[in-house]
């Protein structure tokens, strides 16, 4: 089924220069972007995106480093492209992310893994309308699809 998913460069991937890497392996893979931008989360949003984490211990850590500098907030459309997408992030501990994941690759430690990606059709729907409106997400073809599809 084409879905559509919410990708984020969290701040260390910004920093660490892996926005062009990050967006070259979706981009290779055969997704399409439908909707980008680089953005600073304020600390309502950052409350409101991990809310499902309020109350673990790591929570405040959380909210801090995701506000601690600008991410790069993406929407990608394609065939289950939802968990695809969990499968080129990696595990959540890069220390466990298999290489060949964007997190496996590029992180060492849980607290800065470097991106960010829904993780069901519902959180995918939640994300993409918390951080888009819908005028910046796009609905376009691509020629190279009918070679990928
Ligand atoms: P994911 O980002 O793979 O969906 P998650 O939703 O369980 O993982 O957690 C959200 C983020 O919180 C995760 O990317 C990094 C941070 N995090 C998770 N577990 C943690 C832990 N035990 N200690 C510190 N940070 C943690
Ligand atoms: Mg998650």
């Amino acid at each position: 089924m084409v879905e559509k998913t919410f990708i984020m460069v969290k701040p260390d991937g910004v920093q660490r220069n892996l926005v062009g890497e990050i967006v070259n392996r979706f981009e290779k893979k055969g997704f399409t972007l439908v909707g980008a931008k680089l953005m600073q989360i304020t600390d309502e949003l950052a409350k409101e995106h991990y809310g499902e984490h309020k109350e673990r211990p790591f929570f405040g850590e959380l909210v801090d480093f995701i506000t601690s500098g600008p991410v790069f907030a993406m929407v990608w459309e394609g065939e289950n492209v939802i968990t695809s997408a969990r499968e080129m992030m990696g595990k959540t501990n890069p220390s466990e992310a298999a290489l060949g994941t964007v997190r496996g690759d590029y992180g060492v430690t849980v607290g800065k893994n470097i991106i960010h990606g829904s993780d069901s059709p519902e959180s995918a729907e939640r994300e993409i309308n918390l951080f888009f409106h819908s005028n910046e997400l796009l609905s376009y073809n691509k020629q190279v699809n009918t070679w990928i599809y």
